[in-house]
């Protein structure tokens, strides 16, 4: 009975990829053990749980190490059926994953771009931030949420950063992408999202937030 084994998560609570791993749980309804961990000097758990990328987070069920969020969300729909975050219909679990892998490696990429440069550089990032986040926009529309009217599921999940922890990548990166005029149906999916209870009760605060940032910055700066 996997199901009822043991369940860890490693990872900190200011970390969006982490976050949705907690968000997944608390909507299913499953318990577990959250077990903090320390980015700048990693404990061996976690090194030996996740010696590929030495990231967090790490799912951790009857003792198997599961990393990757996008991958933990999957595992974690597939063991606990109720409460389902993925659609059923192989098609639209495929266009769910499609914008999914979209949000994380484009749109994300452009944000780290533009966090970690100035300039003409930065400008040119925020731009393709822009394009990217204009083809999230269409493809929210009309709907409350980006998994149907009704309720949140996993695509909201994934890009649950862009409901809060953008807004302090921008005000310490110095940039502005996310403008409710130019984006109104994500501006108005923001809103809801984070008033969703399960979704609040995970967020970290803003001031943790401005901290890692700014400390992120300053390195950054500093290479
Ligand atoms: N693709 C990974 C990204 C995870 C990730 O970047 N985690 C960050 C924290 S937000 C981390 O562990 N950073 C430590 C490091 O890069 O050394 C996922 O979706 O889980």
């Amino acid at each position: 009975m996997a199901g009822a084994e043991e369940l860890k998560v490693l990872g900190t609570r200011q970390s969006m990829f982490t976050v949705r791993v907690l968000w997944a749980l608390e909507l299913k309804g499953v318990e577990y053990e959250f077990v903090e961990q320390d980015l700048v000097n990693k404990s061996s758990l976690l090194l030996g749980l996740n010696p590929v990328h030495k990231k967090v987070p790490v799912l951790v069920h009857g003792g198997k190490p599961i990393a990757e969020s996008k991958i933990i969300l999957e595992y974690i729909d597939e063991t606990w059926k109720q409460r389902p975050l993925l659609p059923e219909d192989p098609l639209e679990r495929a266009y769910v994953r499609f914008w999914a892998a979209f949000i994380d490696d484009k749109l994300m990429e452009a944000c780290r771009k533009a966090f970690a440069t100035t300039g003409e550089d930065q400008a040119v990032a925020a731009e393709s931030m822009a394009e990217a986040l204009k083809l999230v926009e269409q493809e929210l529309g009309g709907k409350k949420y980006l998994g149907g009217d009704e309720e949140i599921g996993y695509l909201d999940l994934v890009a649950g950063w862009i409901a809060y922890w953008l807004q302090f990548v921008e005000e310490v990166g110095g940039f502005k992408v996310m403008d409710s005029a130019k984006f109104p149906c994500l501006d108005a999916w923001i809103k809801n999202f984070v008033q969703i209870p399960s979704v609040a009760q995970s967020l970290p605060s803003p001031d943790e937030l401005r901290n890692i940032f700014c400390a992120m910055r300053m390195a950054m700066q500093r290479k």
